[in-house]
């Protein structure tokens, strides 16, 4: 793992750069697949679904049978953890629900503004490795509390073209409406035109690989919408001699394992914790099972040397991380001072795994820098925020000149006539108002 000594500010940009993406010659076999979705629907999808899973599936649909013989072979304790976790997701997102807000803009003139759920959404569950059931847990959950009507979900078939058991307990356990064994981007262009079986969407969310993510892209092109651009996980610690060495590393292999391109960075102002660190992550990398990826990740990675805390906020704050944790005496001044990060974690006993699990704040966060401009998922993610207005008589009496005077300004005579009308009738008539 790369060691950085006081780097200068002129360098942050270069020592702080991402794994890079190469995205442009993706777009067109994904515009290629959109395409054929277009036109053939899930003949198409099942034909992808040969070409790219390997196997050739009588349906997409999955059933009720299946589901239920599924729960089956989830172990009862991971059944129980799973509760768990929901609960204090649960609780965490209901707890963002607000109510309408009312307010008399001008007498007569009364505006509120209030959330409705987004009727039809998607949520993308990767396969891989290891199919993270976690994410089904971190979507399925705010939609269900936000009450969307629609939860369809997408999730590519193993080599035997089965889902794994967990994504299906967890499903069906946080009112997902449909499941479909579809994957990539064949999924994607799924959810966004909509095929004989899989319902068309109007907001697409959770993680995938570089070909999910160019198609989910494309998808906001035909008007459906996306939680976020998704990258590589990240993780960014700033520690002092507050901290374990060996708590860190455990910290910044946890993200390492997730992929060849994760990215994790420490950010000290102590020499000798950067050290420390150093000869425990790889003592602990060797002992994992996932060693092969996390080595390649920390290759990606960077213990970083700062001679104060402020240099070490503002490297923070350009970076942008995607997790943050925090393991430092003045722990107020960084949790004050964090202007970037998708989601931060305090002490020393928060790892950063509490939040990908079952503390109950979600996972699905902003990668890539985009920490300085997107929120990571939450209630507000599954409602879209709609205003209503109701002018009274003495309202438009009171506002009337107003809008006439601007319309006219901006040379818009049918606006001006639209408020004229009235006002004519309610002078001319002296309505009581
Ligand atoms: N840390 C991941 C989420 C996750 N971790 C799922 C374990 N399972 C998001 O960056
Ligand atoms: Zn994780």
């Amino acid at each position: 793992m790369q060691i950085i000594n006081k780097p200068n500010k002129e360098s942050w940009s270069q020592i702080l750069k991402r794994p890079t993406q190469t995205v442009n010659d993706i777009e067109d076999i994904v515009s290629a697949i959109f395409n054929d979705v277009i036109k053939n629907g899930d003949t198409a999808i099942n034909k992808y679904t040969t070409r790219f899973d390997g196997v050739d599936l009588q349906s997409n649909i999955v059933s009720e049978e299946a589901i239920q013989e599924a729960i089956k072979r989830v172990p009862e304790k991971l059944q129980e953890a799973i509760k768990k976790a929901k609960q204090n997701i649960e609780a965490f997102h209901a707890a963002q629900k607000t109510s309408r807000i009312t307010i008399d803009t001008t007498n007569g003139v009364q505006c509120w503004q209030e959330k409705r759920p987004i009727e039809k959404v998607g949520l993308y569950i990767p396969g891989g490795t290891a199919p993270l059931f976690s994410t089904v847990l971190m979507l399925a959950i705010p939609a269900q509390i936000a009450d969307c009507k629609e939860i369809v979900l997408c999730s590519p078939p193993n080599e035997k073209g089965e889902l794994a058991p967990e994504i299906l307990f967890a499903a069906q356990l946080c009112g997902v409406t449909k499941i479909f064994k579809v994957g990539g981007i064949q999924a994607i262009a799924g959810l966004t035109f909509g095929t004989e079986t899989i319902p068309q969407v109007y907001k697409i969310f959770g993680p995938g690989n570089q070909f999910v993510t160019v198609a989910k892209q494309l998808a906001t092109k035909f008007g459906v919408a996306i939680d976020m651009p998704a990258g590589p996980s990240e993780l960014l610690v700033v520690a002092d001699d507050n901290a374990k060495a060996s708590y860190i590393a455990s910290d910044l292999l946890s993200q390492a394992e997730h992929g060849e391109d994760s990215q994790v960075i420490l950010v000290s102002t102590s020499k000798s914790l950067i050290d420390s660190v150093s000869k425990e992550i790889e003592k602990q990398i060797k002992e994992l099972p996932r060693q092969a990826i996390a080595e390649k990740a920390i290759a990606n990675s960077k213990l970083i040397y700062v001679e104060n805390d402020q240099l070490a906020l503002d490297l923070i704050n350009e970076y942008g991380p995607e997790h943050f944790i925090i393991c430092t005496e003045n722990e107020d001044f960084y949790i004050d001072g964090i202007a970037n990060a998708g989601s931060i974690f305090i002490g020393n006993y928060t790892p950063e795994s509490a939040g990908d699990y079952a503390s109950g704040t979600n996972h699905t966060l902003p990668t890539n820098g985009f920490s300085k401009a997107y929120s990571g998922v939450n209630l507000d993610s599954f409602l879209k925020s709609m205003t209503f207005q109701k002018i009274s008589k003495e309202g438009l009496l009171n506002i009337g000149e107003t809008i006439e005077l601007m319309a006219d300004a901006e040379g818009l005579q049918a606006h001006k006539n639209a408020v004229t009308i009235r006002l004519e009738d309610l002078i001319s008539t002296k309505t009581e108002i």
